[in-house]
């Protein structure tokens, strides 16, 4: 349809910082595509109780809301006051947002299980070395035993810690002593991923306490057995099944899709299909079959954490963050749209329908209507992929050409950066890392993490915010939509050194890495969380000592404010730019933003503002540096 090309332009660079966003936003504009910002700007104006906080809709003597002015109604129903609802209702978003991560981790943990077991097919032990140290951390004897044994052994053990038989999480122990002793100290010390979260769900509950302040020690405690215990398992049991990530070259944007090959989009977050999906994309037969439809060839690319999972592991190219799910289908070039779980918009089916896109689900937890299902078990896995590639094959004939944009320039960028491999770039320890923030070349390190969020500018927050703090000599990691974000606008190349202040720069080049460090999925905040605590044991300190931040500049999901609050519990001052849903509560701010600092030596801040959050981070990084006497 023919819409004036300024209000195009306009509105494009309104919703999107990346160009090459900003040409299909325009052209979903053009075929008539609802999308997000649509949805959006439908839901004007939101409601105000929600925002602040201060609404309870949890039992039917309500739904109940507080005047935030002061004035009455001042207590739900049951009595509950503004305090009370708030803190209760932040716990709920965040024990869900640490369900999602942890649970996602169990069924990493089961495939490893089944994979010792023999019953799964296609999926291996890929890093025998990771499998082993592990295993001793648990205590597991790994002398003169086979790998099937060992990671039975340890799939059993952390399969464990997600109850209640040992009530104890053995990832804990890999935080510094002092970190631990403040934890035990304040009685947040995680006991298990699922006694923490059922927890959550009980204290929630009408009449479980009063006392807005215990419900958020214990919303701290929920987001520690996330961090430290279902993300860590996570990110450590897909290491053990498909290697731990090292240093790749890939590219990133809507670009990575081809016009004249089969496009497959992998989407979600749990790589234990997708993982089967490069295999079957390598089948010599589906290959064949692509060029009798016409195709090139079978081109795969990543999208959200699935994406993030797929190019730290093998450097597939991943078209996009959060909010280039219906743009990427809006391109007209997606054979299929594979989706596991988690940040799916539930409308995609009704996105697919404007074009010729299938979208497949795979999980049993995650149906959509109008997909279609083919559900992945890991002992049929690789042959559901196979019959997935083979769906997106049959599909190619009906692409409309007519209907087709891609955009030309995919932009090059360097991912796998785990922990082991940080190490590794530096030669083995941490040892120059330490010295060159010793010596003020690197004044301190920040985690930028999180979504998007279609109430800013796509991206602006991530890269206004990365591209500050490297001015400013400080060492960014990233992780999800962050690392994603920074991919698409070129920051995750070693040339980014360009971008940043003198000492940064010299250690980049020295090294051969980027200045923003991409560090995988959102489950793998814990490799950040490792890195914090390796370099914290190596000075002999607490994390809560060291010259870091954590940053959230885009944020939306529960999911977010699990890995916020675990940061801030572990000691690292963390700044968000959309205000959570506290703040008709100033009590729950005040704790929340000042008062955790006499608890975990760590808080949250609220600046919508990235060059500020800048000034912020900053800030706290040159106090730890004066409290470390550097
Ligand atoms: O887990 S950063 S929008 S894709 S929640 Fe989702 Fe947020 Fe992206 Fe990955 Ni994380």
């Amino acid at each position: 349809m023919y819409i004036d090309p300024e209000y195009l332009k306009e509105t494009s660079e309104k919703r999107s910082l990346d160009k090459t966003d900003q040409e299909i936003v325009q052209k979903a504009l053009q075929d008539g595509v609802e999308t997000v910002w649509e949805r959006l700007a439908k839901q004007q104006p939101q409601c105000g109780f929600g925002q602040l906080g201060i609404c309870c809709n949890r039992c039917v003597m309500g739904p109940c809301r507080i005047d935030p002015f002061g004035g009455e109604p001042k207590r739900a129903v049951c009595g509950a006051t503004r305090d009370l609802i708030a803190a209760r209702n932040i716990l709920d978003d965040l024990a869900t947002g640490a369900a999602a991560h942890s649970d996602h981790g169990r069924e990493v943990i089961e495939v490893l299980l089944e994979t010792a077991e023999g019953k799964s097919r296609g999926y291996r032990i890929m890093d025998v070395d990771k499998l082993k140290a592990v295993a001793g951390e648990y205590g597991i004897e790994t002398q003169g035993k086979k790998k099937a044994a060992i990671a039975k052994a340890l799939a059993l053990a952390m399969l464990e810690e997600f109850g209640t038989v040992k009530n104890r999480i053995q990832l804990i122990q890999r935080a510094p002593d002092k970190t631990r002793e403040m934890w035990k100290r304040i009685g947040i010390t995680p006991r298990s991923v699922d006694r923490e979260i059922v927890e959550a769900m009980h204290r929630v509950h009408m009449g479980v306490g009063a006392d807005y302040a215990n419900i958020l020690l214990h919303a701290l405690r929920t987001s520690l057995s996330d961090g430290w215990g279902g993300s860590m398992m996570a990110t450590e049991g897909s290491d053990i099944l498909f290697g731990t990530p090292a240093p790749t070259t890939t590219h990133a944007n809507l670009g990575v899709l081809k016009k004249d090959a089969v496009n497959i989009v992998l989407h979600g977050h749990n790589p234990i299909l997708s993982e089967m999906m490069v295999l079957a994309a390598e089948d010599a037969a589906l290959k064949k079959l692509a060029k009798e439809k016409g195709a090139r060839g079978i081109n795969l690319a990543g999208m959200c954490c699935t994406g993030n999972e797929l190019l730290m592991r093998h450097g597939i190219p991943i078209a996009g963050n959060e909010l280039d799910q219906e743009l990427a289908i809006a391109t007209g070039s997606v054979e299929v749209m594979v989706i596991d779980y988690q940040c799916i918009f539930p409308s995609l089916t009704d996105t697919a329908k404007c074009y010729h896109t299938q979208v497949v689900s795979t999980s049993e937890k995650s149906k959509i209507p109008g997909a279609t299902h083919l559900e992945c078990h890991p002992e049929s896995a690789l042959d559901t992929a196979r019959e997935i590639v083979k769906l997106a094959v049959e599909n190619f004939p009906h692409r409309d050409l007519q209907r087709v944009r891609i955009p030309e320039k995919p932009m090059k960028m360097m991912a796998g950066f785990s922990e082991e491999a940080v190490r590794s770039a530096l030669g083995g320890s941490y040892k120059p890392l330490i010295d060159a923030i010793v010596a003020g070349k690197i004044r301190g390190a920040v985690g930028i993490v999180g979504c998007n969020n279609p109430k800013v500018q796509q991206d602006y927050g991530h890269i206004t915010l990365g591209k500050e703090l490297i001015k400013r000599d400080i060492l960014v990691v990233e992780t999800g939509c962050a690392a994603i974000a920074s991919g698409k606008a070129g920051l995750l190349l070693p040339e980014a050194a360009g971008l940043a202040g003198d000492g940064l720069r010299s250690v980049c080049e020295a090294l051969k890495v980027p200045p923003v460090l991409h560090m995988g999925s959102c489950v793998d905040c814990s490799r950040i969380l490792m890195l914090a605590a390796n370099i914290a044991k190596e000075l002999n300190v607490g994390i809560e000592d060291l010259p870091l931040g954590g940053a959230a500049p885009e944020w939306y999901s529960q999911k977010a404010i699990s890995i916020g609050a675990y940061f801030v519990a572990s000691g690292v001052f963390t700044v968000l730019d959309i205000p959570p849903k506290i703040f008709g509560s100033p009590e729950v701010v005040n704790l929340l933003t000042a008062g955790l600092n006499g608890l975990v030596n760590a808080a949250f801040a609220v600046e919508p503002d990235p060059v500020k959050a800048a000034d912020l981070l900053e800030e706290v990084i040159e106090k730890k540096r004066q409290g470390l006497g550097i």
